[in-house]
């Protein structure tokens, strides 16, 4: 018996069926630009915010009442396996992604993390034997616990480096051994909360060689997945390492891992950093470094990391566009970093929030598969740039500011200001979302 197996698997009913347990987009095996839906968005629910958040806040406990509850002993730790792979059931989803931490508590110790780590992966292995969904990635929790707190790779004190060289070893051979297609690294405490205490310049070559570990040890493994790392400027840390995509390129191939590492990057990363998140995105795809998504948006009021489910087609649409015209996912996918308010306790209200935030990736997906299809902002793109087609604007390129300059002045060259079409351009994407 689980919370979820009163519950029949969710099928797609169509935007007319007022079934709130249906979904109204997405149409797994729905035919887009060569492929279905579900081998487009590969979908995966974050077995932390699932399963292991309990509904607590800064003021208040757990609000949820679950029957794997209290998370501190392995019996606990089957059970909400039990519940995960039956709630995947529920969904019918392809993919889920975990920290060891969500898994199983933690030991106080290395060996003790490492045999129950093997233990519950073991069962998880058998459940994933038995189910349709997959492990998109694996990832350490190295920011929970209280030896974290000054950071992973990057603490001061070598005996924490070690023990986080250990951790991650231990998740990549787990990832490793459920066949998982990624491994992220999200450095929460990777940052400093005052440079009064803090040799920033170490502790980042300390991260680059600890990354450069992860690498070494993927390809001697013989893990044919992608290295990703995450993206976020602050929190918990009040300045993170991994600021936004733009920092982590800079520091991957400060450190030569532009080859070897990946992003995945989060809606809510991007706006607490300041950007769009299809900023971030056609930053990463622009050198061909997009990994994967997290697809969970902030509250725009109040300026936290909410962790919320996507509900904004518009948004979400012009994200998929950006990752449709690069190509597409390879090794990733949707991951819905996300969580239910603390109010919602519900087995429904678990699902609905899902099956929501897949209908509206799908429903986005559709409009930038379109849009892209339709090639009008293509057109619009390469008419604004058109200029750079003629043979003397490419020469310029390969000139100097001296001769630049003589031609400035003998052509008497008077720039023209053209629109930028902003409104007509918005105009169209409405015409799709
Ligand atoms: C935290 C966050 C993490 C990573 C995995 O903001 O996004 O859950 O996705 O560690
Ligand atoms: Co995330």
């Amino acid at each position: 018996m689980t919370m979820f197996d009163s519950f029949e698997t969710v099928t797609f009913e169509g935007t007319n069926s007022e079934n709130p347990l249906a979904f109204h987009h997405y149409d797994a095996k729905k035919e887009v630009m060569g492929k279905t839906l579900e081998e487009h968005l590969r979908f995966a629910v974050a077995y932390w915010h699932t399963f292991a958040w309990e509904g607590g806040d800064p003021f208040g406990g757990s609000t949820f009442q679950r029957d794997w509850y209290p998370q501190d002993n392995m019996e606990n730790a089957y059970k909400k396996a039990d519940a995960a792979f039956d709630f995947f059931r529920v969904l019918d989803v392809p993919y889920f992604c975990w920290h060891d931490l969500d898994l199983r508590p933690d030991q106080g110790n290395f060996a003790g993390n490492l045999s129950t780590l093997d233990q519950i992966t073991d069962y998880v292995g058998e459940k994933m034997a038995q189910s349709k969904t997959k492990l998109l990635w694996g990832t350490a929790n190295m920011f929970s616990d209280r030896r974290w707190m000054s950071g992973a790779s990057t603490n001061p004190d070598p005996d924490v480096f070690a023990f986080a060289a250990a951790t991650v070893k231990s998740c990549m051979d787990a990832t490793h051994k459920l066949g998982g297609e990624n491994y992220v690294l999200w450095g929460g405490r990777e940052g400093y909360e005052t440079l009064l205490n803090t040799d920033l310049n170490q502790e980042l070559d300390h991260m680059g060689r600890f990354l450069n570990m992860v690498v070494d040890y993927k390809h001697k493994i013989g893990f044919k997945g992608a290295i990703l790392v995450e993206p976020k400027p602050q929190e918990p840390s009040k300045h993170q390492y991994d600021y936004d995509a733009a920092t982590c390129i800079g520091f991957l191939r400060k450190y030569g891992l532009e080859n070897e590492v990946k992003l995945n990057l989060e809606q809510g990363h991007a706006i607490l950093a300041g950007h769009s998140f299809e900023h971030e995105i056609a930053t990463a795809t622009a050198e061909g470094m997009l990994g994967s998504i997290d697809m969970n948006r902030n509250d725009y009021q109040s300026g936290w990391d909410t962790d919320q489910f996507p509900n904004n087609t518009p948004e979400v649409a012009l994200c998929y566009y950006h990752i449709l015209k690069s190509g597409g996912f390879t090794t990733g996918g949707t991951n819905f970093d996300a969580k239910v308010r603390r109010q919602s306790l519900t087995a429904e209200d678990l699902i609905a929030a899902h099956v929501g935030g897949m209908d509206i990736c799908a429903r986005g997906f559709e409009a930038a598969a379109a849009m892209l299809e339709d090639g009008g902002l293509e057109e619009a793109l390469s008419e604004r740039y058109a200029g750079w087609d003629t043979p003397e604007a490419k020469e310029m390129l390969g000139s100097d500011l001296a001769s630049i300059t003589a031609r400035v002045l003998s052509e008497d060259i008077r720039p023209a200001p053209r629109s930028g079409r902003q409104e007509i351009l918005e105009n169209y994407v409405n015409r799709f979302v």
